[in-house]
């Protein structure tokens, strides 16, 4: 699925902003279809999750439904439309004009649909979209039954999810509609292959409806003629010398695809791309060649008031932050991130960990139905981020439960389709930081694994817990002789905390932790990369274990630097 774009043949306008909003209750009106009128409308802002616009909203797990009243221009008659919403939580479903136009279940994916039938050109369109934000053991990620005295979830929590984020609910990213013609290019797979001072880049491009006609790309100073003849085509070219993209490099080319039947461009599409080759080997990373050591950070989506809503502000900052500290990478966990911070990514250099939203997988969730869902997530996960250089491999998991013989099976069978459908990025999973027997790592080419001496493990003690950590990451690498990515290791630490000697919660104690045992890390021969756990504090569900925030950030949720951001600025930059 391509982002919407304006150009010469495609228009396009952004519904973000302003939208009525009723939160159904058990006690109050509920509603299978819109009504004409809900029972009552409050403003609320798109993209945004709901729960911290408004006090009521903010443990609210249910249905909220969306309104908005817009007109289409005239000039977008005889023209196809569609409605396009980057991500809405749980199960999205839409209505234009009272009739029912699409379904999509998963968070962080987009929903899209074809709604030229139910619009009316040069008037108002009311469009109305259920988030129902339902907390759903079998959902992916899923959260455990519904137990307000919070037996079930993670660390006891209430709402008790699986996972340790806040399961914030709404439209949390744009919403477009997009006009084009009858005949659109709906789909572009750029694969390129460098190879010593030559690269071979292929363009497959789908197309709506079959035509013949010829496909026009413009890229690098070339213009070739390819022709269509159905529903796809396909361009392959040679280039020398090509400029690649690396971490620090961001060397992008633009591509222009044109589809010209009797001399009348019907449709066109712009995206740019890099030329780059990722490859394990050796246990390690290599970027067209050249290892290259992850250094960074796993991260949220999330934010003070607008929750895990898209910011274009938010997203500057926390790459110049990553910058700052000279990390080269992040991992998107635990959910496909907004697409424009990929795009930023691209652009700056970075390198990228995309992660399924596959968090929090217990023995209940290894069944037929689950994988179903999962291979579909997966799709269209891998179909949205395909094109991005930055992304270099795919995480199918954070932590599936440890010993859970079922999970076999079920990620053998992922793993086959990862790679079906993307030949060119290895996968990786995330192991469970307890986890002794991690059978599925077989199907995988490189591990990622979380831990927490001195923390979980070894409470208080950071040199006391020095060897066990090193002692169970060598056992781990014996064990599966493949690299390995520490993902996750990381102390809370209050911001303004200080003791002396260090002690968990301070400053102090984050900072001596997180030097001590990346540097050992980093000394393994087997280390592919270390991601510090986390970039910022984030939101949590409320438990005896969570002060508000999960507080393992380096930075505070506002991005006020902890001192171990300030020892990794001078660590990192000291190239180690
Ligand atoms: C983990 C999870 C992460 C949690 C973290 C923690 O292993 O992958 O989602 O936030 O531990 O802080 O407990």
């Amino acid at each position: 699925m391509l982002y919407p774009q304006i150009n010469e043949c495609r228009e396009m306008m952004c519904l973000d902003g302003f939208w009525n909003f009723y939160a159904e209750r058990k006690d109050g009106v509920m509603y299978d279809n819109p009504p004409d009128r809900f029972d009552s409308l409050r403003t609320i802002a798109v993209p945004a999750s709901w729960n911290d616009q408004y006090e009521d909203l903010y443990d609210f797990f249910g249905k909220g439904w969306y309104e908005k009243n817009e007109y289409v221009p005239i000039s977008w008659s005889g023209k196809n439309v569609y409605i396009r919403l980057g991500s809405v939580s749980g199960t999205a479903k839409v209505w234009v004009n009272g009739s029912f136009a699409a379904e999509h279940t998963g968070t962080a994916l987009p929903i899209e649909a074809d709604i030229t039938n139910y619009v009316k050109f040069g008037e108002k369109n009311r469009i109305v979209v259920l988030a129902d934000n339902t907390l759903d053991p079998w959902g992916l990620p899923p959260a455990t039954l519904m137990d307000n005295e919070g037996r079930m979830g993670f660390s006891k929590s209430y709402p008790a999810v699986t996972y340790d984020f806040f399961p914030y609910g709404g439209i949390q990213r744009s919403v477009y509609l997009y006009a084009c013609a009858e005949t659109r290019i709906e789909d572009i797979t750029v694969v390129t292959s460098p190879e010593k001072g030559i690269a071979e880049v292929s363009f497959d491009i789908e197309l709506n409806r079959s035509i013949k006609a010829e496909l026009w790309v413009e890229t690098d100073d070339r213009k070739i003629l390819c022709t269509v003849d159905g529903k796809s085509a396909k361009c392959v070219f040679q280039t020398e010398n090509p400029r690649l993209w690396n971490v620090g490099e961001p060397n992008l080319y633009n591509a222009r695809f044109s589809i010209v039947k009797d001399g009348k461009t019907v449709d066109c599409y712009e995206l740019t791309y890099g030329i780059r080759k990722v490859e394990i080997q050796e246990n390690a990373i290599f970027i067209n060649g050249k290892k290259v050591f992850l250094k960074g950070v796993g991260k949220h989506e999330d934010f003070y008031i607008i929750g895990k809503g898209f910011s274009h502000a938010l997203t500057v900052k926390d790459f110049a932050l990553m910058k700052k500290l000279h990390a080269n990478s992040f991992r998107t966990s635990h959910y496909p991130y907004d697409e424009k911070i990929l795009d930023y990514a691209d652009r700056e250099g970075f390198l990228v960990i995309g992660e399924t939203p596959f968090v929090g997988l217990n023995h209940r969730n290894f069944t037929n139905d689950v994988l179903n869902k999962a291979l579909t997530v997966l799709e269209e996960m891998i179909s949205r981020d395909k094109n991005h250089p930055s992304v270099i491999m795919w995480s199918l998991a954070n932590e599936p439960c440890p010993d859970c013989t079922e999970a076999d099976g079920f990620f053998k069978t992922l793993a086959q389709a990862a790679r079906k459908l993307d030949g060119t990025r290895p996968i990786t999973y995330v192991a469970h930081m307890e986890a002794e027997d991690n059978e599925p790592i077989k199907y995988f080419d490189i591990i990622c694994v979380n831990k927490y001496y001195g923390w979980y493990l070894y409470p208080g003690q950071i040199d006391g817990s020095l060897k066990e950590f090193s002692d169970c990451l060598d056992s781990f690498y014996d064990k599966y002789k493949k690299g390995v990515i520490l993902t996750e290791f990381g102390a809370d630490a209050i911001a303004g905390m200080h003791t002396s000697p260090a002690q968990m919660f301070s400053e102090e104690y984050q900072a001596e932790m997180i030097e001590k045992q990346y540097r050992l890390f980093a000394s393994k021969t087997y280390a592919a990369g270390a991601h510090v756990w986390a970039f910022a504090d984030f939101k949590t569900a409320q438990s005896i274990s969570r002060i508000i925030f999960n507080r393992k950030g380096i930075f505070t949720r506002e991005r006020e630097p902890k001192m171990s951001a300030h020892m990794l600025e001078k660590l990192w930059n000291d190239n180690n």
